[in-house]
């Protein structure tokens, strides 16, 4: 855990630099797999919220994590499958994280990171 300064400019330059995040949404992907099918379904999903990572966004309860993952499901899942691939998983992450750094605007604040946050790769 670590107390870090940011604002949504540093957020949007991490998502920018594709490979560095690639790479993390890859490896989180794979932690989310629990039956290792390849696809994320909505409960595989829903596990990602109960992570200690998400007790960093003090700035969004908890419910508007999960109502949002469920609206970016929804619009991810082409085709209705109930079900996410790596790709679709990537461009959910992506909406994701902007709306975290919308979260936080253009003033810096301090945010307390878990060790597994998302965001602490963003230092
Ligand atoms: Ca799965």
């Amino acid at each position: 855990m670590s107390i870090e300064i940011i604002d949504s400019h540093m957020v949007e330059k991490f998502i920018e630099n594709s490979e560095a995040f690639e790479k993390i949404i890859g490896e989180r992907f794979t932690l989310l797999d629990a039956n290792k099918d390849g696809v994320l379904s909505r409960d595989e999903l829903q596990n990602d919220t109960n992570d200690s990572s998400y007790e960093d966004v003090a700035l969004q309860p908890k419910e508007e994590i999960i109502n949002l993952y469920d609206v970016l499901f929804e619009k991810f899942d082409v085709g209705k499958k109930g079900t996410l691939d790596r790709k679709e998983f990537g461009s959910l992450m992506k909406e994701v994280m902007l709306a975290k750094a919308h979260g936080f605007g253009d003033t810096p604040v301090s945010i307390i990171l878990q060790e597994d946050s998302l965001l602490k790769k963003v230092f």
